[in-house]
Protein backbone atom coordinates (compact mmCIF):
# COMPACT_ATOMS: atom_id res chain seq x y z
CA UNK A 1 0.00 0.00 0.00
CA UNK A 2 1.12 3.82 -0.83
CA UNK A 3 0.96 6.35 1.60
CA UNK A 4 0.10 10.31 0.06
CA UNK A 5 1.15 11.67 3.17
CA UNK A 6 3.57 10.54 6.39
CA UNK A 7 3.84 12.49 9.47
CA UNK A 8 7.09 11.38 10.87
CA UNK A 9 9.42 12.07 13.97
CA UNK A 10 6.34 13.14 16.29
CA UNK A 11 7.45 14.31 19.73
CA UNK A 12 3.74 13.61 21.05
CA UNK A 13 1.09 11.41 19.57
CA UNK A 14 -1.88 10.97 20.79
CA UNK A 15 -4.13 8.59 19.06
CA UNK A 16 -6.97 8.38 21.81
CA UNK A 17 -7.76 5.27 20.88
CA UNK A 18 -8.20 1.44 22.12
CA UNK A 19 -11.26 2.13 23.58
CA UNK A 20 -14.58 2.86 21.33
CA UNK A 21 -16.07 5.63 22.28
CA UNK A 22 -17.27 7.65 24.27
CA UNK A 23 -14.50 7.34 26.51
CA UNK A 24 -16.05 8.07 30.50
CA UNK A 25 -14.45 8.18 33.82
CA UNK A 26 -10.88 7.68 34.08
CA UNK A 27 -10.71 6.14 30.55
CA UNK A 28 -11.09 9.83 29.82
CA UNK A 29 -7.55 10.31 31.15
CA UNK A 30 -5.60 6.90 30.37
CA UNK A 31 -5.02 7.51 26.75
CA UNK A 32 -1.84 6.52 25.45
CA UNK A 33 1.05 8.59 24.44
CA UNK A 34 3.73 7.76 21.68
CA UNK A 35 7.34 9.28 21.05
CA UNK A 36 8.51 9.18 18.01
CA UNK A 37 5.48 8.52 16.44
CA UNK A 38 4.66 8.31 12.72
CA UNK A 39 1.12 8.46 10.42
CA UNK A 40 0.33 7.57 7.24
CA UNK A 41 -2.58 8.55 5.01
CA UNK A 42 -3.91 7.13 1.76
CA UNK A 43 -6.36 8.94 0.03
CA UNK A 44 -8.77 10.22 3.17
CA UNK A 45 -7.84 7.55 5.48
CA UNK A 46 -5.06 6.65 7.95
CA UNK A 47 -3.52 3.79 6.89
CA UNK A 48 -0.90 3.52 9.78
CA UNK A 49 -0.22 4.56 13.48
CA UNK A 50 2.72 3.86 15.73
CA UNK A 51 5.93 5.02 16.40
CA UNK A 52 9.68 4.69 14.49
CA UNK A 53 9.81 3.58 10.92
CA UNK A 54 6.78 2.75 8.46
CA UNK A 55 6.31 -1.05 8.03
CA UNK A 56 7.40 -3.10 4.88
CA UNK A 57 3.84 -3.01 3.56
CA UNK A 58 3.45 0.61 3.45
CA UNK A 59 5.20 2.15 0.28
CA UNK A 60 6.64 5.60 -0.18
CA UNK A 61 7.35 7.09 -4.06
CA UNK A 62 8.51 10.95 -4.78
CA UNK A 63 5.09 12.03 -4.64
CA UNK A 64 4.66 11.26 -1.24
CA UNK A 65 4.63 14.36 1.26
CA UNK A 66 5.90 14.29 4.27
CA UNK A 67 5.51 16.32 7.17
CA UNK A 68 8.45 16.85 10.08
CA UNK A 69 6.86 16.02 13.43
CA UNK A 70 9.45 17.00 15.41
CA UNK A 71 8.92 18.86 18.79
CA UNK A 72 5.43 18.61 17.66
CA UNK A 73 1.87 17.23 18.88
CA UNK A 74 -0.66 15.47 16.71
CA UNK A 75 -3.99 14.86 17.82
CA UNK A 76 -6.92 13.84 15.81
CA UNK A 77 -9.21 16.69 14.49
CA UNK A 78 -11.15 18.12 16.94
CA UNK A 79 -15.12 18.12 16.76
CA UNK A 80 -16.89 20.76 18.04
CA UNK A 81 -20.45 19.24 18.85
CA UNK A 82 -22.20 22.63 20.06
CA UNK A 83 -22.74 25.30 17.63
CA UNK A 84 -24.88 28.09 16.75
CA UNK A 85 -23.05 28.29 13.28
CA UNK A 86 -25.31 29.91 11.16
CA UNK A 87 -27.04 33.22 11.74
CA UNK A 88 -27.38 37.44 10.52
CA UNK A 89 -25.96 39.99 12.53
CA UNK A 90 -24.20 40.25 16.23
CA UNK A 91 -25.19 41.47 19.53
CA UNK A 92 -21.86 43.45 20.36
CA UNK A 93 -24.69 46.65 21.26
CA UNK A 94 -25.92 43.94 23.96
CA UNK A 95 -22.26 44.28 26.17
CA UNK A 96 -23.39 47.86 27.71
CA UNK A 97 -26.25 46.23 28.74
CA UNK A 98 -24.41 43.08 30.20
CA UNK A 99 -21.71 45.06 32.00
CA UNK A 100 -24.45 47.29 33.26
CA UNK A 101 -25.89 43.72 35.15
CA UNK A 102 -28.23 43.09 32.85
CA UNK A 103 -28.40 39.32 32.55
CA UNK A 104 -28.75 37.09 29.55
CA UNK A 105 -32.50 36.17 30.19
CA UNK A 106 -33.40 39.91 30.78
CA UNK A 107 -31.66 41.01 27.59
CA UNK A 108 -33.99 38.17 26.01
CA UNK A 109 -37.39 38.97 27.80
CA UNK A 110 -36.70 43.02 26.28
CA UNK A 111 -36.73 41.60 22.85
CA UNK A 112 -33.13 41.79 22.24
CA UNK A 113 -30.75 38.36 22.62
CA UNK A 114 -31.72 35.36 20.70
CA UNK A 115 -34.85 37.34 18.88
CA UNK A 116 -32.61 40.12 18.01
CA UNK A 117 -30.01 37.91 15.98
CA UNK A 118 -33.69 35.80 14.89
CA UNK A 119 -34.89 39.19 13.40
CA UNK A 120 -31.17 39.75 11.41
CA UNK A 121 -30.93 36.02 10.58
CA UNK A 122 -34.56 36.32 8.54
CA UNK A 123 -33.50 39.49 6.70
CA UNK A 124 -30.87 37.76 5.88
CA UNK A 125 -30.21 35.88 2.35
CA UNK A 126 -29.15 32.60 2.26
CA UNK A 127 -26.02 33.11 0.54
CA UNK A 128 -25.14 35.98 2.92
CA UNK A 129 -25.71 33.93 5.62
CA UNK A 130 -22.98 31.12 4.10
CA UNK A 131 -20.81 33.89 3.37
CA UNK A 132 -20.97 34.73 7.11
CA UNK A 133 -20.64 31.15 8.34
CA UNK A 134 -18.03 30.75 6.16
CA UNK A 135 -15.72 33.25 7.55
CA UNK A 136 -16.60 31.12 11.03
CA UNK A 137 -15.62 27.73 9.67
CA UNK A 138 -12.51 29.03 8.30
CA UNK A 139 -11.58 30.45 11.87
CA UNK A 140 -12.86 26.95 13.36
CA UNK A 141 -10.39 25.18 11.08
CA UNK A 142 -7.58 27.46 11.51
CA UNK A 143 -8.02 26.50 15.51
CA UNK A 144 -8.29 22.96 14.59
CA UNK A 145 -11.72 21.69 14.39
CA UNK A 146 -12.37 19.25 11.84
CA UNK A 147 -16.06 18.68 12.49
CA UNK A 148 -18.47 20.74 13.94
CA UNK A 149 -22.31 20.76 14.86
CA UNK A 150 -24.87 23.54 13.37
CA UNK A 151 -28.09 24.02 15.08
CA UNK A 152 -31.13 26.21 13.52
CA UNK A 153 -32.98 28.26 15.63
CA UNK A 154 -32.79 31.88 14.48
CA UNK A 155 -35.45 31.34 12.62
CA UNK A 156 -38.82 30.16 14.95
CA UNK A 157 -41.04 30.16 11.63
CA UNK A 158 -40.63 27.18 9.36
CA UNK A 159 -39.28 28.73 6.29
CA UNK A 160 -36.66 30.33 8.00
CA UNK A 161 -35.38 27.59 9.70
CA UNK A 162 -35.02 25.56 6.43
CA UNK A 163 -33.46 28.82 5.32
CA UNK A 164 -30.99 28.47 8.15
CA UNK A 165 -31.01 24.77 7.82
CA UNK A 166 -30.39 24.59 4.02
CA UNK A 167 -27.29 26.71 4.38
CA UNK A 168 -25.60 24.68 7.19
CA UNK A 169 -26.23 21.68 4.32
CA UNK A 170 -25.18 23.66 1.65
CA UNK A 171 -21.71 24.61 3.79
CA UNK A 172 -20.88 21.17 4.36
CA UNK A 173 -20.67 20.34 0.55
CA UNK A 174 -18.75 23.25 0.18
CA UNK A 175 -16.15 24.01 2.62
CA UNK A 176 -13.59 21.35 4.10
CA UNK A 177 -14.98 21.29 7.61
CA UNK A 178 -17.63 18.35 8.33
CA UNK A 179 -21.19 20.17 9.55
CA UNK A 180 -23.54 18.00 11.37
CA UNK A 181 -27.30 19.83 11.47
CA UNK A 182 -29.36 19.81 14.17
CA UNK A 183 -33.07 21.79 14.21
CA UNK A 184 -33.17 23.95 16.92
CA UNK A 185 -37.06 25.35 15.94
CA UNK A 186 -37.85 25.73 19.77
CA UNK A 187 -34.79 28.23 20.94
CA UNK A 188 -36.75 31.02 21.84
CA UNK A 189 -40.38 32.23 22.07
CA UNK A 190 -41.06 34.34 18.86
CA UNK A 191 -42.88 37.44 19.77
CA UNK A 192 -46.57 36.48 18.34
CA UNK A 193 -46.55 33.34 20.98
CA UNK A 194 -45.47 35.44 23.74
CA UNK A 195 -48.40 34.84 25.39
CA UNK A 196 -49.55 31.37 23.75
CA UNK A 197 -45.79 28.81 24.43
CA UNK A 198 -47.61 26.20 23.80
CA UNK A 199 -49.13 27.18 20.34
CA UNK A 200 -45.61 27.91 19.54
CA UNK A 201 -44.95 24.21 20.29
CA UNK A 202 -48.05 23.03 18.06
CA UNK A 203 -45.98 24.69 15.25
CA UNK A 204 -43.10 23.10 16.16
CA UNK A 205 -44.30 20.16 16.19
CA UNK A 206 -47.03 19.80 13.77
CA UNK A 207 -45.90 22.26 11.08
CA UNK A 208 -41.88 22.01 11.17
CA UNK A 209 -40.31 18.85 12.52
CA UNK A 210 -42.16 17.06 9.68
CA UNK A 211 -40.59 19.51 6.91
CA UNK A 212 -37.13 19.33 8.17
CA UNK A 213 -37.24 15.37 8.54
CA UNK A 214 -38.86 14.97 5.19
CA UNK A 215 -36.14 16.93 3.52
CA UNK A 216 -33.17 16.04 5.60
CA UNK A 217 -31.86 19.06 6.90
CA UNK A 218 -30.91 17.32 10.29
CA UNK A 219 -29.96 14.34 12.15
CA UNK A 220 -30.74 15.70 15.61
CA UNK A 221 -33.61 18.18 16.91
CA UNK A 222 -32.97 20.03 20.32
CA UNK A 223 -34.32 22.58 22.52
CA UNK A 224 -33.75 25.02 24.80
CA UNK A 225 -35.11 23.80 27.97
CA UNK A 226 -34.71 26.80 30.37
CA UNK A 227 -37.16 28.58 33.08
CA UNK A 228 -38.83 31.64 30.74
CA UNK A 229 -38.04 29.65 27.35
CA UNK A 230 -39.86 26.34 27.06
CA UNK A 231 -40.12 23.66 30.14
CA UNK A 232 -40.32 20.10 30.95
CA UNK A 233 -43.33 19.01 29.13
CA UNK A 234 -43.04 21.23 26.34
CA UNK A 235 -39.67 20.22 25.68
CA UNK A 236 -40.28 16.54 26.40
CA UNK A 237 -43.25 17.12 23.21
CA UNK A 238 -40.84 18.54 21.23
CA UNK A 239 -38.17 15.70 21.86
CA UNK A 240 -40.18 12.82 20.96
CA UNK A 241 -42.16 14.40 18.07
CA UNK A 242 -38.33 14.67 16.85
CA UNK A 243 -37.80 10.85 17.39
CA UNK A 244 -41.36 10.24 15.61
CA UNK A 245 -39.93 11.67 12.36
CA UNK A 246 -36.29 10.19 13.00
CA UNK A 247 -34.46 13.00 14.44
CA UNK A 248 -32.15 11.92 17.36
CA UNK A 249 -32.51 14.58 20.60
CA UNK A 250 -30.08 16.54 22.31
CA UNK A 251 -31.39 19.06 24.74
CA UNK A 252 -30.12 22.44 26.10
CA UNK A 253 -30.51 21.71 29.75
CA UNK A 254 -30.23 23.07 33.10
CA UNK A 255 -27.61 25.92 31.94
CA UNK A 256 -29.06 29.00 34.07
CA UNK A 257 -31.73 27.32 36.48
CA UNK A 258 -31.89 23.66 37.41
CA UNK A 259 -35.18 22.64 35.75
CA UNK A 260 -34.75 18.91 35.75
CA UNK A 261 -33.56 18.76 31.82
CA UNK A 262 -30.91 16.56 33.10
CA UNK A 263 -33.50 13.82 33.74
CA UNK A 264 -35.50 14.66 30.65
CA UNK A 265 -32.23 13.62 28.62
CA UNK A 266 -32.49 10.41 30.47
CA UNK A 267 -35.57 10.21 29.81
CA UNK A 268 -36.02 10.79 25.96
CA UNK A 269 -32.74 9.01 25.44
CA UNK A 270 -30.84 11.74 24.23
CA UNK A 271 -27.37 11.33 23.09
CA UNK A 272 -26.16 14.63 24.84
CA UNK A 273 -27.26 16.61 27.02
CA UNK A 274 -25.64 20.42 26.69
CA UNK A 275 -24.69 23.23 29.05
CA UNK A 276 -25.34 21.83 32.70
CA UNK A 277 -23.82 24.13 34.39
CA UNK A 278 -27.32 24.14 36.76
CA UNK A 279 -27.79 20.22 37.07
CA UNK A 280 -28.09 18.38 40.26
CA UNK A 281 -26.95 15.22 41.23
CA UNK A 282 -30.19 13.84 40.47
CA UNK A 283 -30.58 14.61 36.81
CA UNK A 284 -26.64 13.43 36.41
CA UNK A 285 -26.98 10.11 38.10
CA UNK A 286 -30.02 9.60 35.80
CA UNK A 287 -27.78 10.81 32.74
CA UNK A 288 -24.90 8.22 33.86
CA UNK A 289 -27.60 5.11 34.10
CA UNK A 290 -28.98 6.36 30.82
CA UNK A 291 -25.06 6.74 29.06
CA UNK A 292 -26.35 10.34 27.77
CA UNK A 293 -22.81 12.28 26.93
CA UNK A 294 -22.61 15.51 29.14
CA UNK A 295 -21.37 18.13 26.49
CA UNK A 296 -19.81 20.97 28.16
CA UNK A 297 -19.49 24.61 27.18
CA UNK A 298 -17.53 26.59 29.28
CA UNK A 299 -16.68 29.35 27.09
CA UNK A 300 -20.59 30.09 27.92
CA UNK A 301 -20.26 30.20 31.89
CA UNK A 302 -16.91 32.46 31.31
CA UNK A 303 -18.67 35.09 28.97
CA UNK A 304 -21.99 34.84 31.35
CA UNK A 305 -19.94 35.99 33.76
CA UNK A 306 -22.16 35.13 36.50
CA UNK A 307 -19.53 32.28 38.64
CA UNK A 308 -21.39 29.68 37.45
CA UNK A 309 -19.69 26.64 35.97
CA UNK A 310 -20.47 22.84 35.29
CA UNK A 311 -18.99 20.30 37.71
CA UNK A 312 -17.17 18.96 34.96
CA UNK A 313 -14.74 17.21 37.62
CA UNK A 314 -17.16 15.49 39.61
CA UNK A 315 -19.40 14.47 36.42
CA UNK A 316 -15.61 12.70 35.12
CA UNK A 317 -15.39 10.81 38.73
CA UNK A 318 -19.05 9.95 38.39
CA UNK A 319 -18.21 8.15 35.33
CA UNK A 320 -20.17 10.41 32.98
CA UNK A 321 -18.57 10.70 29.47
CA UNK A 322 -17.87 14.33 29.27
CA UNK A 323 -17.51 16.50 25.83
CA UNK A 324 -16.66 19.88 25.25
CA UNK A 325 -17.86 22.33 22.40
CA UNK A 326 -17.72 26.29 21.94
CA UNK A 327 -21.14 26.68 22.04
CA UNK A 328 -20.08 29.01 19.12
CA UNK A 329 -23.01 32.00 18.91
CA UNK A 330 -23.47 35.79 18.33
CA UNK A 331 -24.47 36.35 22.52
CA UNK A 332 -23.71 34.21 24.72
CA UNK A 333 -20.59 33.22 23.65
CA UNK A 334 -19.50 34.42 20.22
CA UNK A 335 -15.91 32.40 19.84
CA UNK A 336 -15.02 30.17 17.54
CA UNK A 337 -11.66 28.86 19.50
CA UNK A 338 -11.97 25.89 20.45
CA UNK A 339 -8.34 25.93 22.36
CA UNK A 340 -9.55 28.43 24.38
CA UNK A 341 -12.64 25.95 25.66
CA UNK A 342 -10.31 23.48 26.43
CA UNK A 343 -8.24 25.91 28.44
CA UNK A 344 -11.66 27.44 30.46
CA UNK A 345 -12.27 23.10 30.76
CA UNK A 346 -8.85 22.29 32.12
CA UNK A 347 -9.02 25.59 35.33
CA UNK A 348 -12.78 25.86 35.93
CA UNK A 349 -13.59 21.99 35.87
CA UNK A 350 -9.95 20.38 36.44
CA UNK A 351 -9.96 18.76 33.76
CA UNK A 352 -6.20 17.24 33.03
CA UNK A 353 -4.76 17.68 29.80
CA UNK A 354 -5.53 14.17 28.98
CA UNK A 355 -9.23 14.65 29.71
CA UNK A 356 -9.62 17.46 27.85
CA UNK A 357 -8.27 15.84 24.58
CA UNK A 358 -10.82 13.04 25.05
CA UNK A 359 -13.11 15.46 25.07
CA UNK A 360 -12.72 17.31 22.10
CA UNK A 361 -11.61 14.34 20.57
CA UNK A 362 -13.35 10.65 20.40
CA UNK A 363 -16.08 12.41 23.35
CA UNK A 364 -17.02 14.91 20.51
CA UNK A 365 -17.16 12.43 17.93
CA UNK A 366 -19.70 10.92 19.71
CA UNK A 367 -21.84 13.32 20.62
CA UNK A 368 -22.58 13.51 17.10
CA UNK A 369 -22.77 9.41 16.87
CA UNK A 370 -19.32 9.56 14.50
CA UNK A 371 -17.34 7.93 17.09
CA UNK A 372 -16.50 5.05 14.43
CA UNK A 373 -15.38 7.82 11.45
CA UNK A 374 -13.86 10.18 13.60
CA UNK A 375 -12.16 11.54 17.11
CA UNK A 376 -9.24 9.35 17.00
CA UNK A 377 -6.46 8.27 15.37
CA UNK A 378 -6.44 4.41 14.05
CA UNK A 379 -6.16 2.73 10.83
CA UNK A 380 -9.33 2.71 8.67
CA UNK A 381 -10.50 5.98 10.49
CA UNK A 382 -10.62 9.21 7.94
CA UNK A 383 -7.44 11.09 8.20
CA UNK A 384 -8.43 13.93 10.21
CA UNK A 385 -5.73 15.16 11.95
CA UNK A 386 -4.31 18.25 13.77
CA UNK A 387 -0.33 18.74 14.13
CA UNK A 388 0.12 21.36 17.02
CA UNK A 389 3.33 23.38 17.88
CA UNK A 390 3.57 22.41 21.17
CA UNK A 391 5.94 19.68 22.80
CA UNK A 392 3.36 18.05 24.42
CA UNK A 393 -0.68 18.31 25.32
CA UNK A 394 0.18 20.06 28.97
CA UNK A 395 1.98 22.46 26.82
CA UNK A 396 -1.23 23.78 24.81
CA UNK A 397 -3.62 24.56 28.08
CA UNK A 398 -0.43 26.15 29.71
CA UNK A 399 0.13 28.29 26.97
CA UNK A 400 -3.25 30.21 27.21
CA UNK A 401 -5.12 32.37 25.05
CA UNK A 402 -3.42 31.99 21.34
CA UNK A 403 -3.84 29.56 18.53
CA UNK A 404 -1.32 26.69 18.87
CA UNK A 405 -1.98 24.34 15.24
CA UNK A 406 0.49 24.46 12.28
CA UNK A 407 -1.51 22.30 10.49
CA UNK A 408 -4.41 20.52 9.65
CA UNK A 409 -5.26 17.83 7.55
CA UNK A 410 -8.84 16.90 6.80
CA UNK A 411 -10.29 13.78 5.02
CA UNK A 412 -6.40 13.18 3.80
CA UNK A 413 -6.00 16.72 2.69
CA UNK A 414 -3.60 18.92 3.56
CA UNK A 415 -6.02 22.20 4.77
CA UNK A 416 -3.61 24.65 6.97
CA UNK A 417 -0.59 24.58 6.09
CA UNK A 418 1.85 26.73 8.59
CA UNK A 419 -1.09 28.40 10.17
CA UNK A 420 -2.40 29.19 6.73
CA UNK A 421 -5.67 28.07 5.40
CA UNK A 422 -4.34 26.17 1.92
CA UNK A 423 -7.26 27.45 -0.34
CA UNK A 424 -8.48 25.15 -3.25
O1 LIG B 1 -28.09 33.34 20.46
O2 LIG B 1 -28.00 33.51 22.62
N1 LIG B 1 -28.06 29.95 24.90
N2 LIG B 1 -29.02 29.88 22.97
C1 LIG B 1 -29.14 29.34 24.26
C2 LIG B 1 -28.03 30.68 22.84
C3 LIG B 1 -27.39 30.72 24.07
C4 LIG B 1 -27.65 31.37 21.61
C5 LIG B 1 -27.94 32.83 21.58
ZN1 LIG C 1 -26.53 26.41 22.44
Amino acid sequence: MKANIVINKITQLIPVDEIKGPRRGIEMKNIRKIEDGIIAIYNNKIIYVGSGELPDHIQTDNDTIFIDGSGKTVLPGFVDAHTHLVHGGSRENELKMKLEGMSYMEILKSGGGILSSVKATKKATEEELAEKAMKVLDRMLKMGTTTVEAKSGYGLDVESEIKQLKVANKLNDVHPVDIVSTFLGAHAVPNEYKDDVDGFVEVVINDMIPKVSEQKLATFCDVFCEEGVFNIEQSKKILEAGKEHGLTPKIHADELYPMGGAQLSAQVGALTADHLAAAEEEGLLAMQREGVIANLLPGTSFNLNVGKYACGRQMIDMGLPVALSTDYNPGSCPTENIQLIMYLASLKYKMTAEEVISAVTINGASALGLQEKIGSLETDKNADIVILDVPNIDYILYHFGINHVDTVIKNGKIVVSDRKLIKE
